[in-house]
């Protein structure tokens, strides 16, 4: 079984942070780690603006605290973001996430991360990189 702490997690490898600074993501679970998916617990720092477009992957989010809002720039769409709010990136949804206060969200990438991938200027992951 495998049982890791953020505690653990902070000031190692499995701690990356954005380029911009805008996230730190804390990765619990890695590609290695065998388990079909990466897992991470990610802060989203007040005030900021990311655009993502996963187009190699799917995510899941979990918002745990903080208020924020996705919005999907195909359409234009605004999804308020709270506390037990779940978006899932199921079409490879190009968009903007948005933190009014610190979010603390649960993502899950499938396929898993490898290791310290931080956005391409797409706003994409490498499918197998490590960047
Ligand atoms: C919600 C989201 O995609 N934030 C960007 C960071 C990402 N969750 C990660 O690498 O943990």
């Amino acid at each position: 079984m495998l049982v890791r702490t953020l505690d653990e997690i902070r000031g190692t490898d499995r701690e990356v942070f954005a380029e911009n600074r805008n996230w730190v993501s804390a990765r619990l679970l890695l590609k290695d780690d065998g388990m079909g998916f990466s897992f991470h617990e990610t802060t989203i720092f007040a005030n900021t603006e990311t655009r993502i477009w996963y187009k190699n992957h799917l995510e899941a989010v979990y918002c745990v605290e903080g208020e924020g809002e996705v919005e999907t720039i195909a359409d234009g769409k605004i999804y308020p973001l709270k506390p037990g709010t779940m978006y899932a990136l199921n079409d490879h949804d190009e968009h903007y996430l948005r933190a009014f206060s610190e979010l603390r969200l649960v993502c899950a990438f499938n396929p898993a991360l490898a290791g310290r991938e931080v956005h391409l200027p797409d706003g994409s992951y490498p499918l197998e990189g490590k960047s």
